[in-house]
């Protein structure tokens, strides 16, 4: 059981099931598209809707409420005393971008079902609902658009008109692949889906920090103070292309080489900032034809480029656009696309929810440090219609994004457990 005396400070609290938590990990990573231990889910794809269906269940066998929205974000609730009450929501995502691990989005996700029944487990009664959130398509890899429902829970009008007319490569549209997964999707339910305002008293994730920090320092818990402002740049450049032998080479306009240049001054322009804070990453390059006797006579260039500071992250972009004309130009080779595809603001997370998780990792005895989000999640984007905030715990060696990603189950159920506490206490106020 479980004391709550005026402070509202808890004493103890049933375990987390490590056991079946681990379990249904390692259950939810056998829906991939690429054998394990690499975890490939994009969205509305067969693996995805096994996942959500996976979820979907077990956001039933812990008693909760489920319904879903016209782009696919999930809702368990667990009616509080108080329902009229703003609700205090957690979550995360369970998409993967290809090759990729199994914690990343799925701690938030299975860990906050775990924290719900470690409660129910100890008898605690809500005041205010509780509600785990399924965010659809944090990441960006079917259409561009990272975040997408968290985005569109958030408000983003501009979101629903960009859409419309959104197309992944294999030409579907992102409506043809909802529909693909069983979601009705249309003109008016696409703007149903932002939040009203209040809808949420507080919003929390659990996350692995995808960076090195907490297991370099011995450190359990990493209390989020603030997100970095991400921001994505598709570029595409065009040359006559031609034969690799016959064109020599005063002859050429090389895309492909266009697009080389352009990834080395995105590197050079983020170093120039002199702030270790400012990152940039050419992780896309594709070539037309694709041929090795062939001069590339297109060039698909994606940059991603972040930093805490919103300003100094701009300068950037605006510099990256500069070298792209000065490339084009100097090259011959058409500047056909320089499209900034998002430009986020960072987020602060909450004073007082930061505050309400200093206290549980105290009363949990946990280590813990305040710390910033490098990699970005939904809660930059709830942090528009709600106050937020983020648990980090450690994960080997920083790694994410890659097969080698891990969190040990103790470190996990360290999580949960500050998770739970956290959402009892926010409950309650
Ligand atoms: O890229 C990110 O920051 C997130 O992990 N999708
Ligand atoms: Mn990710
Ligand atoms: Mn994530
Ligand atoms: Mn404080």
């Amino acid at each position: 059981g479980y004391v709550f005396h005026p402070s509202h400070s808890i004493f103890s609290l049933p375990p987390v099931d490590k056991e079946s938590l681990q379990n249904q990990i390692d259950e939810l990573s056998t829906f991939s598209d690429t054998p394990a231990p690499s975890v490939t889910r994009i969205l509305y794809t067969e693996n995805d809707v096994l996942a959500r269906r996976y979820i979907k269940g077990l956001m039933g066998q812990a008693g909760l409420s489920v319904h879903e929205d016209a782009v696919g974000n999930i809702f368990g609730r667990w009616n509080g005393s108080d329902p009229e009450l703003g609700a205090v929501a957690t979550g995360s995502h369970i998409d993967a971008i290809p090759y990729s691990g199994k914690y990343d989005g799925v701690v938030g996700v299975l860990g906050a079902l775990e924290a719900i029944n470690v409660l129910k487990r100890a008898g605690f009664q809500p005041k205010r609902s509780l509600e785990v959130i399924l965010f659809t398509s944090e990441e960006p890899t079917r259409f561009g658009i990272s975040c997408l429902g968290s985005r569109l829970l958030a408000g983003s009008e501009a979101l629903v008109h960009v859409l419309k007319e959104s197309v992944d490569d294999q030409n579907t549209s992102f409506f043809d692949a909802a529909r693909s997964a069983g979601y009705a999707i249309s003109q008016e339910n696409l703007s149903n889906v932002m939040l009203k305002k209040g809808s949420y008293f507080a919003f929390l994730e659990l996350h692995i920090e995808q960076g090195p920090l907490l297991e370099e320092e011995g450190v359990s818990i990493g209390i989020v103070t603030a997100i970095a402002a991400p921001a994505s740049i598709k570029v595409e450049f065009e040359g006559n292309g031609g034969h690799a032998g016959a064109v020599l080479m005063p002859e050429r306009n090389d895309a492909g080489l266009a697009a080389a240049e352009l990834a080395l001054a995105v590197e050079k322009h983020v170093l120039e900032t002199g702030s270790v804070d400012t990152v940039g990453t050419v992780g896309i390059i594709v070539l037309h034809p694709g041929a090795i006797n062939s001069i590339p006579s297109k060039s698909h260039v994606e940059i991603d480029t972040r930093d805490i500071d919103e300003k100094r992250r701009d300068a950037v972009i605006e510099k990256i656009h500069q070298s792209s004309i000065e490339v084009s130009r100097r090259r011959g080779v058409k500047l056909s696309e320089f499209r900034i595809v998002n430009q986020d603001p960072p987020a602060k997370s909450e004073h007082s929810i930061i505050n309400a998780m200093e206290d549980v990792v105290q009363q949990l005895n946990l280590s813990h440090k305040l710390m910033i989000s490098r990699a970005y999640h939904d809660s930059l984007f709830m942090a528009r219609v709600s106050p937020m905030g983020m648990i980090f715990i450690p994960c080997y060696k920083g790694y994410s994004h890659k097969p080698e990603e891990y969190a040990s189950i103790v470190d996990i159920a360290n999580g949960v457990n500050v998770l739970a506490l956290t959402l009892a206490k926010l409950s309650l106020d």
